[in-house]
């Protein structure tokens, strides 16, 4: 079992980033990249990544990276497995790595055409919610009542795309949701996706100071609420069995989630929301929550 003491203290993305202060996606990346061990290569399209990244020829990531149009980031890796193949190269891992609007909206083509083959890759979508490179503009991840460059007056009128459901679909190997205030289950899923054959999938909730307006101070405390209220859902699907992890798994346990509006309160972008809206929430947060305890219960 790993933990704050046995980690690697090998590091791969170095200090001095061009990532806002409190990102959660650089807290993320910083672990998927130690449980990978460095031996990957990584595909990223545009975003808040290859700002972090930084600008050839400097770069703050000891990995190689291939920045791939936005569309193609699955098809990227696609082309960079068979090339391993092809010149005989073993023992690196191949990393697509894409934030939510480079995967719920734009990238889902290719990413559901490794996923139907089975390409033997890792795809990782770090959701931020938005596409936040660009200034905030909505994604299909956008909560439901958040406020965006892009959103009407009251905030987002959908509830978000679950894409990890959409990718268990798929029939892949592996699925796992994860969440940046909880690194270390973020780290055993990597390690263990590392190990599987075929098309992986991990979706990683990573809260956004700026574009979530909260202080960034507040990151990892935001991050454990999500958790807390059953936003995010921390679980893995190995082979179709499917358990719930880390935070997620104690409150199924030994708890009740908190209510969602504690969450909500903590973040400017859901300032003009409804107590209709909240309700609407709530209701999909119960939803999902109670099939989620269904399926740990194996009953589906
Ligand atoms: C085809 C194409 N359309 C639009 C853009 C402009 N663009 C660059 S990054 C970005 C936002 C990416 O959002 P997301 O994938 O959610 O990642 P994030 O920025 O949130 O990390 C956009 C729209 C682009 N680079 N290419
Ligand atoms: S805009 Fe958000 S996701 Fe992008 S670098 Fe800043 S904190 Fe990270």
């Amino acid at each position: 079992m790993i933990n704050a003491v046995n980690l690697s203290e090998e590091e791969y993305v170095l200090p001095g980033t061009r990532a806002c202060p409190g990102c959660a996606l650089s807290l993320a990346y910083r672990h998927i990249l130690k449980a990978l061990q460095g031996q990957v290569i990584v595909t990223v399209p545009a975003s808040c990544l290859t700002v972090l990244h930084g600008m050839y020829p400097i770069t703050s990531v000891k990995v190689p990276c291939v920045n791939t149009p936005f569309a193609s980031t699955a098809a990227s890796a696609t082309g960079l497995v068979a090339g391993l193949k092809v010149t005989g190269r073993t023992g690196l891992t191949v990393l697509a790595i894409a934030g939510d609007g480079g995967t719920h909206d734009i990238g889902i083509q290719s990413l559901s055409g490794a996923a139907e083959r089975n390409d033997d890759m890792i795809y990782i979508c770090y959701d931020n919610e938005g596409y936040m490179n660009t200034g905030n503009q909505r994604s299909g991840s956008t909560p439901l009542g958040a406020l965006t460059g892009t959103t009407p007056i009251l905030g987002k009128k959908q509830k978000p795309k679950d894409i990890a459901l959409i990718m268990e679909a798929h029939g892949i190997p592996y699925v796992a949701t994860a969440n940046a205030s909880f690194p270390l289950d973020l780290y055993e899923k990597v390690k263990k996706a590392k190990q599987i054959k075929g098309t992986r999938f991990i979706h990683v909730f990573t809260p956004c100071p700026p574009g979530w307006q909260f202080p960034h101070s507040h990151t990892i405390k935001i991050g454990q609420l999500a958790a807390e209220t059953g936003i995010s859902i921390l679980y893995e699907i190995e082979n179709g069995a499917f358990r719930l992890t880390s935070a997620s798994r104690s409150i199924a346990q030994q708890g009740t989630l908190k209510p969602v509006i504690e969450y909500l309160a903590t973040q400017g972008r859901f300032k003009k929301i409804t107590q209709e809206q909240i309700s609407q929430l709530q209701a999909w947060v119960d939803t999902r929550w109670r099939y989620y305890l269904q399926r740990a219960a194996g009953d589906l």
